[in-house]
């Protein structure tokens, strides 16, 4: 093995992630504050960094600013610099307009720009040498999603000694569409420098083993792929990981009286209507929003539901707003909820009452509590934790989920109503089922769903991830069979 010529940093434990967990505020005398963001991940991964003196790698959400590294509760922060123009061509450009809709089965279609990958790759290369040099001798690095798929590689080549587990959050697409990338063999090969590749979904670990068969040539057996090395090869496990979230913590608002009593308000303000449904999206082209209307509009026209009866709640919340297929998306979208709004509303009863807001958490979670029927159509999604979150909140155990097959969380979520949204009469008659649905049947379907959630939170995604990256170590000199099988 080589030996690095970077000096060697002091922490044991080193979380990579486009953005970091804490969002860059101004206090009033100009100085700089860092508000924590409560995603799922430092959720997952605070009290492990606590404990073991981790540092988190990341860019803090301003473009042509550098910021020292810092603590903020009891996690090392170390800020990486980007550029307008970087934050144009790798994360707008390369990121979120070549790679985003290419795993996400060219709902929309990629744009693949030479200068967006060089300055993917350069981006790539400046959170590795990060790591590598905050990384202590044998540390353990967990690189996440695919802003930074170059980085195990990048990072195995500075700090051999290190051990390098990756965790994809959106789908590995199929071999005819990834085939598509120019810098397929690149991507595969940047992967390839971790130990251990997350998926979330059986299908997806299978997708990326498959390319690396057609595309590069190596064997692969089960979750193994064995990967020529300087010494021979080296075995890199790919394996799903379904991840989740802090179920605990969204049971705990929802017992919360305020919140209960918010639920209520927000029934009463739709003006009570028998049946309040919900969507809560990024707006996305991939969340399926608009074949969710138009199901919905067809159900009224018809005449199968009225307004007075059903009201359709929508969170849309903003999303990557410089980037044109998004620009296109919001367009559609609010002309489709203007044209229904203005043929079905009545001054009383709103049909789809739409919001292009950020809420926050307290409010969300309110909205499950309210909505008797939760509208998930994602065309494709790695995961949704949408879907998940909605379960967690039922401890009345009421209310009914509606899920595509297309998203992560139906490989778990099985007692669910299960759809197709692209067979729009397929997603009328399950809207129809949902709202006639039996309470006995509903308790019987969301208890289920809820022991799902229950076991398998997002604390017990991170440690099986570790444990799995830990194992490995312990017998990569060997043959892990027991990884393999
Ligand atoms: C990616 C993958 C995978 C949304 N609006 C508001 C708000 N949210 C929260 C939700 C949920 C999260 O954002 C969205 O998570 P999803 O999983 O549904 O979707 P993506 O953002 O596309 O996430 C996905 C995930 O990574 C994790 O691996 O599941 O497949 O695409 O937590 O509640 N939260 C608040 N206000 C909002 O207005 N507070």
């Amino acid at each position: 093995t080589r030996q690095s010529a970077e000096p060697q940093g002091a922490y044991p434990l080193v979380v990579l992630s486009n953005r970091l967990p804490v969002d860059h505020e101004v206090n009033p005398d100009g100085s700089d504050a860092w508000r924590t963001s409560p995603g799922g991940l430092v959720t997952a991964l605070e009290p492990l960094m606590q404990a073991s003196d981790g540092a988190w790698i990341g860019w803090p959400g301003v473009a042509d600013r550098s910021f020292d590294p810092f603590e903020k509760d009891g996690i090392s922060i170390i800020p990486v610099r980007l550029s307008a123009l970087e934050l144009e061509q790798f994360y707008e450009g390369f990121s979120n307009d070549t790679l985003w809709p290419l795993y996400h089965d060219v709902i929309a279609p990629p744009s693949y720009h030479r200068e967006w990958w060089d300055s993917y790759v350069s981006v790539n290369r400046r959170f590795a040498e990060r790591a590598a040099a905050a990384a202590a001798p044998g540390a353990t690095v967990w690189v996440h999603d695919y802003q930074l798929q170059l980085v195990p590689r990048m990072l195995r080549e500075a700090r051999p000694d290190l051990l390098i587990g990756f965790f994809n959050h959106i789908p590995f697409p199929p071999y005819g569409i990834y085939a598509q990338l120019p810098w397929r063999k690149q991507i595969l090969d940047g992967l390839l420098g971790a130990d251990l590749i997350g998926f979330q979904r059986v299908a997806d670990a299978g997708n990326f083993s498959g390319a690396v068969r057609r595309l590069l040539g190596y064997p692969t057996r089960g979750v193994a792929i064995d990967v020529p090395d300087t010494d021979g090869s080296r075995r890199v496990i790919a394996k799903h990981f379904p991840i989740s979230i802090d179920a605990a913590s969204y049971e705990a608002l929802a017992r919360r009286p305020d919140i209960q009593e918010r639920a209520r308000q927000i029934r009463e303000d739709l003006g009570n209507p028998k049946t309040i449904m919900l969507g809560v999206d990024r707006l996305d082209y991939t969340k399926g929003i608009g074949h969710r209307i138009k199901a919905f509009g067809e159900l009224l026209e018809e005449g199968s539901l009225n307004v007075e009866d059903v009201t359709l709640v929508q969170v849309a919340s903003p999303s990557r707003e410089r980037v044109g297929t998004y620009m296109a998306l919001r367009d559609e979208i609010e002309l489709a909820v203007g044209r229904l709004n203005g043929d079905y509303s009545t001054i009383s009863h709103t049909a789809i009452s739409y919001h292009h807001h950020g809420y926050p958490r307290e409010e969300m979670v309110a909205l499950y509590l309210a909505a008797d029927v939760m509208l998930v159509t994602a065309l494709r999604d790695g995961m949704n934790l949408v879907a998940k979150e909605y379960v967690a909140v039922r401890f009345d155990g009421d209310g009914v989920l509606v899920l595509s097959e297309f998203a992560g969380a139906a490989d778990e979520l099985k007692q669910a109503i299960l759809i197709n949204p692209h067979d729009i009469d397929g997603v009328k008659a399950a809207i129809l089922r949902a709202i006639a649905m039996p309470r006995t049947e509903r308790t019987r379907r969301m208890r289920a769903l809820r022991r799902k959630v229950f076991d398998n939170d997002v604390a017990a995604w991170s440690a099986s991830f570790l444990r799995t990256l830990t194992e490995g170590a312990v017998v990569r000199a060997g043959i892990p069979d027991k990884l393999v099988d």
